[in-house]
Formats: C-alpha cells, sequence, structure tokens
C-alpha cells in the first residue's frame, strides 16, 4: 500500500541534514515535498495544506530534543499529514448507533450505495453485509442495479454466500421499485438493514442521475453511501463533486488502497470533500473492508 508515496518520502526526509531550519532551508523542501505529493496523485490543494502544516510544525518545535534532523522532519511530517487525514470541523457518523436508533422506531435503516462504473460497489456492499452480519444485524440486498450485465448475479452470488435475502428483478426493470420492494420485505419481516446496489455509469450521465434520483427521492435512505476508487487518483474529488451535487452524499467509502502505490486519492479525498471516509476497502475478500483510521494511513505512507 503506497509504497511510492512512502519511498517519495523517505527520499525527501534524508536529504534534510540540519536541524537549525530556517525559512531558507525550508522552503525548498516544502516545494519538493509538494512535487512528490502531487505526483502521487494528491490533490493541489491538499498538497498546498500539506506543505503549509510541515512547515508551521517544523517551526514551532523545539529542535534541541532531536539528535538529528531526520527524526525531526519525521515527526513534522506525521503532524502535518494528521493534521489533514483528520479536519476538525468533520462530522462523525456512527453507523451501528444509526442503525440501532432505526431499529428502536421499529424501521429499517436504508443505505443506498452509488458511484462510477467499477469502483467496487457492489463487493463493498457484501464485505459491509459481512461486518453488519457479524454484529448480528439483519440485512436485505437490493439488486437495483438492472444495467450491467451480470450484475444481479453477481449480488445473488454473494447473498447466498453470506446468507442474507436479496430482492431482485429481471435486467431492464425500475431501479427505485425493486428498492421499495426491498424495504418493504424488510419492514414486513422484521429486518434491520437494507443495502440499495445501484448502476454506475459516469458521473456525468444524465440517467443515471435521473436514476438516482429517483431511488433516493422514493427510498429517502438514512445514509446515501458514494464509493470511490483510489485507483483513480485526484480524480475521486471531481466525481464526489459531481454526485454530491446532483444526489447528496452522506459518507464515502474508498476502495483498493491495497492495489494503490499512491495513496493521493484517500489522502486528498479525506481533506477536501468534507464528508467522512467511512469504510475503505483493502482487498478483494469478505474481510477486507475497514473503518477509515488516519493512523493506518500515516503508518503507510510515512518512512
Ligand atoms: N484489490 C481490490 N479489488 C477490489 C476492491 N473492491 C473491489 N474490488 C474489485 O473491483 C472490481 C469491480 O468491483 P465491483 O464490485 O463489481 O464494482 P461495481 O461496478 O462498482 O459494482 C472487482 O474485480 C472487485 O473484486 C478492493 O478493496 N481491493
Ligand atoms: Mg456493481
Amino acid at each position: 500500500m503506497f509504497d511510492k508515496l512512502k519511498n517519495g518520502f523517505s527520499g525527501v526526509v534524508k536529504k534534510v541534514k540540519v536541524k537549525e531550519l530556517g525559512s531558507k532551508e525550508l522552503d525548498p523542501l516544502v516545494v519538493e515535498l509538494q512535487n512528490l505529493l502531487m505526483e502521487n496523485e494528491v490533490a493541489v490543494k491538499t498538497a498546498d495544506a500539506i506543505g503549509s502544516a510541515l512547515k508551521s510544525a517544523l517551526l514551532s518545535m523545539e529542535h534541541g530534543r532531536f539528535k538529528s534532523a531526520k527524526p525531526m522532519v519525521e515527526e513534522a511530517l506525521r503532524t502535518a499529514v494528521r493534521t489533514i487525514l483528520e479536519p476538525a470541523d468533520m462530522e462523525d457518523i456512527n453507523l451501528f448507533n444509526m442503525i440501532d436508533e432505526a431499529k428502536e422506531e421499529q424501521r429499517a435503516f436504508v443505505i443506498c450505495i452509488m458511484g462510477i462504473n467499477g469502483t467496487g460497489k457492489t463487493t463493498t456492499i457484501a464485505k459491509l453485509t459481512h461486518i453488519l452480519v457479524k454484529k448480528g444485524y439483519t440485512v436485505v440486498l437490493a439488486a437495483s442495479d438492472t444495467f450491467r450485465a451480470g450484475s444481479i448475479q453477481q449480488l445473488g452470488k454473494h447473498a447466498e454466500n453470506l446468507g442474507v435475502r436479496m430482492v431482485a428483478q429481471e435486467y431492464g426493470s425500475d431501479p427505485t421499485s425493486i428498492a421499495i420492494d426491498a424495504i418493504d420485505h424488510a419492514e414486513a419481516n422484521g429486518k434491520d438493514v437494507v443495502i440499495i446496489d445501484t448502476a454506475g455509469r459516469m458521473q456525468n450521465n444524465v440517467n443515471l442521475v435521473r436514476e438516482l434520483e429517483k431511488i433516493v427521492k422514493n427510498t429517502q435512505p438514512d445514509l446515501k453511501i458514494f464509493v470511490g476508487d483510489s485507483l483513480a487518483g485526484n480524480d475521486v474529488i471531481r466525481q464526489v463533486e459531481q454526485f454530491q451535487q446532483s444526489i447528496g452524499i452522506d459518507g464515502i467509502i474508498m476502495t483498493k488502497l491495497d492495489s494503490d502505490v499512491k495513496g493521493g486519492a484517500v489522502i486528498s479525498v479525506a481533506h477536501t470533500v468534507g464528508k467522512p471516509i467511512l469504510f475503505v476497502g483493502i482487498g478483494q475478500s469478505y474481510d477486507d473492508l475497514v473503518p477509515f483510521d488516519p493512523e493506518m494511513i500515516i503508518k503507510e505512507v510515512l518512512p
């Protein structure tokens, strides 16, 4: 995970020889760091913010505490990246509390999953179902991707493996009516959570936006979750912004971190989007969805 960025950071840190860093020594360091970040798909705004945070961390440190420059710069980098990954004004979403509240109100908790094609929506739904089932919740899946060939079988296979019910109709049928059927089934049978799988097309596809608007209007999901592919780099920012504008989202799941050597997508999303990253995908098996933890990212990117 993020090897390229990690190696880059090591290279930058090694070049710093003196502990008493003044502006003269700091400015080229910050520029080099920003270039490294941008080469690794970190958005310009985020790279600038990390550069400024590094500078203020280094300037406010007690240089005497350190024997050499390397541990000092490493600590400052850690502080800088932590500031970026944990924006102070970020709302917190506690998924399990929210589900429990819906349970108390005797209604199903509805999650709508969206994003462009191939980002890992269906796989993520299976992994999320696995987490919920392990916690003791009952789950119903709505096969509302009636667009892509094989999508219903793919979700159906997961439902079978995980021992949960999938509500589906044939390809081409109305995704909204399937989602409503799934919610009706859940409420009639006292099931806790409904997860709606949706079709992904390009984010600016008018039909997709209309379809999602209709699903959202008619099902009023408790959570609208955008699934982004970390391999798409900082283009994910543009995707999230478009979904945010047209549909509105509550939270984000980033997938494929295990195959991402750069790390820029997840860092930029955490910093710029203003919506929390709930989970990250770190592989292809059911156990490979874990809560987003800034410390895990820091460990993976810093030397
Ligand atoms: N390595 C890796 N592959 C993933 C991850 N999440 C999804 N995938 C793969 O991405 C591909 C597309 O996933 P799919 O769920 O069909 O995407 P969808 O079109 O958004 O529903 C599949 O081959 C998945 O196995 C992940 O966290 N890591
Ligand atoms: Mg899918």
